[in-house]
């Protein structure tokens, strides 16, 4: 707890960072038996392109489907679902996750008493027709030992969703051992929203530095400067949504 009136969360006009101390929830529009606390959302400043939101299920709750034209990716913070698609039943626990591409009807049943950590994000379709058209993607996020990121065997990389152009969001997990950093400060077109799974580090944003712990949310606009560096005495991990794949004029 902090003194009255104080809070970690910052709200800058390129980044943000929210910390679980100001989270308020409330009822997600659609869905029953649930509170949804909406972290990023283009409510802030105009600028995101995409949503980040905790649904913290009751045991008997259920989901309602995102807008229209809108897909989504759900990873299980904790708890038990199920997720009816597409005839399938897919049962899902903690560290696994889905991915429903938009107009696809679905329902998530939690079984227990479950959290998700929910990516929205309006499709954009490719300028050249579609290949391959876009499927439901699920799995367990912390399958296999992810790849070293540029070379470096201590920062390694669990990309969740297919790369192919047919796809316009990227959601992967990154693990860094302690004393693992970012190579180098990225700046970068897309947008990143990012929540911290296990551990502790530093986080660079624009011009300020957040010492940042599990249950942190961070959003970083277009061309925000980032960097990282875990620290502490055990592995840091967060899972973080990425715009990819689309020509800067859409
Ligand atoms: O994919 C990325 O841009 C990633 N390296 N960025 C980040 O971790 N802040
Ligand atoms: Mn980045």
């Amino acid at each position: 707890m902090h003194p009255l009136g104080q809070t970690r969360t910052v709200i800058q006009p390129n980044h943000a960072f929210i910390a679980p101390d100001g989270h308020v929830p409330a009822a997600l529009p659609g869905w029953t038996q649930t509170q949804g606390i909406i972290l990023i959302s283009p409510r802030m400043r105009n600028i995101p392109r995409f949503t980040q939101y905790i649904a913290q299920m009751e045991n008997g709750g259920t989901s309602g489907m995102p807008l229209a034209g809108v897909q989504r990716f759900a990873y299980m913070l904790e708890g038990r679902a199920e997720l009816q698609v597409d005839g399938e039943t897919i049962a899902l626990d903690s560290g696994k996750f889905a991915y429903i591409p938009a107009d696809v009807a679905h329902t998530f049943s939690a079984t227990a008493t479950t959290k998700l950590m929910i990516f929205e994000k309006p499709y954009t379709a490719p300028i050249a027709s579609a290949t391959t058209p876009l499927e439901v993607v699920h799995g367990d996020a912390w399958a296999g030992d992810g790849d070293a990121f540029l070379g470096d065997e201590n920062a390694r990389l669990r990309v969740l969703l297919p790369t192919d152009t047919t796809y316009d969001m990227a959601v992967n997990l990154f693990t860094f051992q302690p004393g693992t950093a970012l190579p180098f400060a990225e700046t970068h077109i897309m947008e990143h929203g990012l929540y911290l799974l296990e551990g502790q580090g530093i986080y660079r944003l624009d011009d300020n530095w957040y010492p940042i712990q599990a249950g942190d949310v961070i959003w970083m606009g277009p061309y925000c400067p980032q960097w990282f560096c875990a620290i502490g005495r055990t592995q840091s991990t967060y899972i973080y949504y990425k715009d990819v794949n689309r020509d800067p004029f859409v």
